[in-house]
């Protein structure tokens, strides 16, 4: 133990955070609880070595041992997810969807992708960011039930002939059709972008159809449902990557094109510690017991759809496929926002979202997306989602009762020491 000697305000910064992640009800969909063998590697000395390059091509001197993990998890991830080509540098989920289009695009050219607002993602074109200000950024939303509307996609693209035609989402509870999707990019000659980064873990169990061999370049973040640390991969099919030598932008040579728009494109040294600890998150995701935990996940938020919806609550597209839940508070007279608050006090973290069609601002919006990814991992079934929808309820019934919120946090506690996490950490 170093760490509270040499740095006492950091140690217990971290001390604090690992009490409120244990005692609380971690429900952004977005996030997840590592193993103690991914943290282990996490904080591993992998930190310590520079190696610009790939396995076998690198500009730095004593790569040996990282170039055996970087090996394991690209060979895990082919493997994991049925493709002949893995990148897994991109530092995060945005870095990952920027080396695809500096890749395959050039500055001006047209991307199509969802709009932030109805459930899309930044990179996905939004005007103030990168992919909207150095592309011509045409923005799709979803049809008025929120659901995914292919045919007004098909509309947009033969109109503006977009070279990058983008599919994903951030806070979509439903299943995507990856055929579907690829007949809008085909229509008019385009790449399809396929960003998993909600779902990778869903298909990995088998919960959510997989968009390889499908989509010409698909990109995820490692720390979802695929419970791994923070980081990305690129995945893709095609002739092997040759990252040394300029190439022609053709679906053949998007390996290449995918490696080098990483380094030299824009990244740097490889975070090698992160690598190892993508290489752990595969391995378990491998293991039977992953299925499981996805089908749970699933089965968890279900349970937790039809909960809200026979308490009056409104979901967007009426309930949920994945992990995931969008509730439009509209008709409890509660924004996002003041239902974050009261969730929070409550010891229930849930994050303030943006509706389809959203009436309100951003900062303050309609709704709350919330799901299940953390609490399967802690081990939560049905049971617990019928509990935990009534604390919800109840909290955003009671939005501004600091009392009744109060009560509700220490019920929420009893719970979750049932269900330990990490007890043997210490900071
Ligand atoms: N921040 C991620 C999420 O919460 O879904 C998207 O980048």
């Amino acid at each position: 133990m170093h760490l509270n000697k040499i740095d006492p305000e950091v140690s217990q910064a971290l001390n604090r955070e690992l009490a409120r992640e244990q005692e609380g009800l971690e429900m952004i969909p977005s996030e997840n609880f590592v193993s103690e063998a991914v943290l282990e590697a996490l904080g591993s000395i992998g930190t310590n070595k520079y190696s610009e390059g790939y396995p076998g091509a690198r500009y730095y001197g004593g790569c040996e041992w990282v170039d055996v993990i970087e090996n394991l998890a690209r060979d895990r991830a082919k493997a994991l997810f049925g493709v002949n080509h893995a990148n897994v540098q991109p530092a995060s989920g945005c870095a990952a969807n920027i080396a695809t289009m500096f890749a395959l695009l050039e500055p001006g050219d047209t991307l199509m992708g969802m709009n932030l607002f109805f459930g899309g993602h930044m990179t996905h074109g939004l005007p103030v960011n990168f992919s909207g200000r150095y592309y011509k950024s045409v923005q799709y939303t979803s049809a008025p039930d929120g659901t995914m509307d292919f045919e007004a996609m098909l509309s947009l693209a033969l109109e503006h002939k977009p070279k990058l035609v983008i599919v994903g989402a951030t806070a979509y509870p439903r299943i995507i059709d990856w055929q579907k999707a690829r007949g809008v990019a085909d229509a008019v000659g385009a790449f399809l972008l396929a960003d998993v980064s909600h779902v990778a873990g869903l298909i990995v169990s088998g919960d959510h159809p997989s968009p390889a061999g499908i989509a010409d370049v698909i990109t995820t973040t490692t720390h979802k449902t695929l419970r791994g640390p923070r980081g990305a991969m690129i995945l893709c099919n095609g002739n092997p990557s040759t990252p040394l030598k300029k190439v022609d932008v053709s679906r053949e040579n998007i390996p290449t094109l995918i490696d080098r728009a990483i380094i030299p494109g824009l990244q740097g040294g490889p975070h090698n510690h992160q690598t190892a600890a993508i290489a752990v998150a595969l391995k378990e995701a491998a293991q039977p017991d992953f299925k499981e935990y996805g089908h749970q996940i699933v089965k968890n938020a279900k349970a937790l759809a039809s909960v809200l919806v026979r308490q009056g609550f409104e979901l967007v597209t009426g309930g949920t496929d994945n992990h995931l839940m969008v509730v439009n508070l509209t008709n409890k007279n509660v924004s996002g926002k003041q239902a974050e608050r009261a969730l929070s006090l409550a010891g229930i973290t849930v994050n303030k979202n943006t509706v389809p069609f959203e009436p309100r601002t951003p900062f303050d919006p309609s709704g709350i997306r919330l799901g299940t990814p953390a609490l399967t991992t802690r081990g939560m079934h049905e049971a617990e989602m019928e509990t935990i929808g009534s604390w919800i309820d109840e909290a955003i019934t009671h939005a501004s009762d600091e009392t009744k919120l109060a009560s509700i946090k220490m019920s929420v506690k009893e719970m979750t020491d049932r269900f330990p996490l990490y007890p043997n950490l210490t900071y």
